[in-house]
């Protein structure tokens, strides 16, 4: 193996899953209700008719997982907890049979040698808050920490670092703005209110955790922060539609978690759909919750530019033909395709934008260390007739993203740690199981696990602390 990058010591290498995508057993163990099971059995919601009942089936063959965790030599483990496993409606009664899945998983994380590391909130809402308003009502985000309340009792000290909300953003937007994702609504003001108390339930839950564990328990959330370029940047009508979608896209978490703000053209901006009646004195307050950590996802870029009226409006922005955009009160913004190459999302390949984001990133906030919690690409992956699963463009994506990191950190930006994604196939929301992302193969007959190349691969790079060349060096 021959090494082009060194990572600076005590990088921590990780992989990251989702609990809805993975875990299956949906009416098992006293598991209640979430929003994606009422969601993926809705007819013609997700690709092929896919629901996570099955998914994984990690909730049975965690034992196993956390066998190819440690053998892939992986520092820490990216998991989410389910709500309604823990809490089947939210509120109230605590599933001790739910909350005993996580505390053996910890345990056995810990036992391999591999830091866990627990997200609160990876989109499986309880329905029974959905019925109730879900993240439009702001009693979901005191309910939320709560939750988070008892998460912190129950695993405690063990969980190395706690992350609140995954990619808050596509819960508000995707889910209640353009509807490809759970719940599936489509009011751009109710969008609005879902983006704050997403955004409260985040500081309510930090706050929350640390009156259990003490201020040294580490905190954090995971953004899918988006790189938007102009289409043309000498045109002031295409910045003023970046500057819009970076509002609605960035802005609307990282100043009010980060700054205790939000900025004034974002409401102004969206002033024709709220009025932002829903924030409360003493909320910004309370959700610029100081954090340890800000989780940062990526995959691709965007560009974009205003729409000009004529001809149909394009939106290339890598989030489906829904019929209603998630930019909620950008109506005049188009989104125009990206050069190539593509993921089997349809995703362009842009790892410069990845650099771009955290060196932008971390010249904005220098005192907050960043951890890459989620990178990677789903390809149709095919199993050769040697058996194994040469996905040498899933390795070819890795390198230049983790190359495009250590550019990052060449330039001075302090990234702590990288988590794939994903461990393993599994369910891809509303394209159910037909994009495949994880590193570890699964096969969905059989549910059996096999090690793709990029497993091998990100091992050899994990044992080095190095970033080799592309060639795979099976173990
Ligand atoms: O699978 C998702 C994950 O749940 C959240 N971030 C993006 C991934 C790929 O779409």
């Amino acid at each position: 193996m021959t090494s082009t990058r060194d990572f600076p010591d005590g990088f921590l290498w990780g992989s990251a899953t989702a609990s809805y995508q993975i875990e299956g057993a949906a009416r098992e163990g006293g598991r209640g209700p979430s929003i994606w099971d009422t969601y993926s059995h809705t007819p013609g919601r997700v690709m092929n008719g896919d629901t996570g009942d099955v998914a994984d089936d990690h909730y049975h063959r965690w034992a196993e997982d956390v066998g190819h965790i440690k053998n892939l030599g992986l520092h820490a483990y990216r998991f989410s907890i389910s709500w309604p496993r823990v809490q089947p409606g939210g509120s109230g009664e605590f599933n001790a049979e739910g909350i005993a899945f996580y505390s053996n998983l910890v345990d056995a994380l810990i036992e391999a040698g591999v830091q866990p590391v627990a997200t609160l909130y990876h989109w499986d809402l309880p329905q029974e808050l959905e019925d109730e308003g879900g993240w439009a009502n702001r009693r979901t985000a005191i309910k939320f920490a709560a939750y988070a309340e008892q998460m912190a009792r129950e695993l405690g000290n063990r969980i190395s670092v706690w992350t609140t909300l995954n990619e808050p953003w596509c819960a508000a937007y995707l889910g209640y703005a353009s509807g490809v994702h759970a719940p599936g609504r489509t009011d751009g003001a109710a969008a609005l209110a879902a983006v704050h108390h997403l955004n409260l339930a985040h500081g309510l839950a930090g706050r929350a955790i640390r009156s259990v564990l003490g201020e040294d328990a580490k905190l954090s959330v995971t953004l899918n922060l988006h790189v938007t370029r102009p289409d043309d940047p000498t045109s002031a009508d295409d910045l003023d539609a970046v500057r819009r979608i970076d509002n609605l896209g960035n802005e609307a978490f990282l100043q009010p978690m980060l700054e205790g703000k939000y900025p004034a053209s974002l409401l102004a901006d969206t002033a024709g759909i709220t009025d932002w009646a829903f924030v409360q004195d003493g909320d910004l307050q309370l959700i610029n919750v100081p954090l340890s950590v800000l989780g940062v996802n990526y995959y691709s870029s965007s560009r974009a530019r205003k729409y000009s009226g004529v001809g149909e409006r394009q939106q290339a922005d890598g989030h489906g033909n829904a019929a209603a955009s998630p930019w909620v009160g950008a109506d005049d913004v188009e989104f125009l395709p990206q050069p190539g190459p593509y993921t089997a999302m349809g995703w362009n390949i842009d790892p410069d934008a990845f650099t771009e984001l955290l060196v932008k990133v971390g010249g904005r906030y220098p005192d907050m260390p960043l951890m890459i919690t989620e990178n990677g690409a789903a390809f149709y992956d095919e199993v050769a007739s040697d058996g194994h699963i040469h996905d040498a463009d899933r390795v070819d994506y890795l390198y230049r993203h983790l190359d495009a990191v250590g550019a990052a950190i060449d330039k001075g930006v302090d990234v702590r740690g990288y988590f794939v994604w994903s461990l393993l196939d599994n369910f891809e929301w509303s394209f159910g199981y037909d994009r495949r992302f994880g590193i570890v193969r699964v096969d969905f007959d059989t549910l059996e696990r096999t090690w793709k190349d990029s497993a091998h691969w990100y091992a050899a790079l994990i044992s080095a602390n190095a970033l080799p060349d592309r060639a795979v060096t099976y173990r």
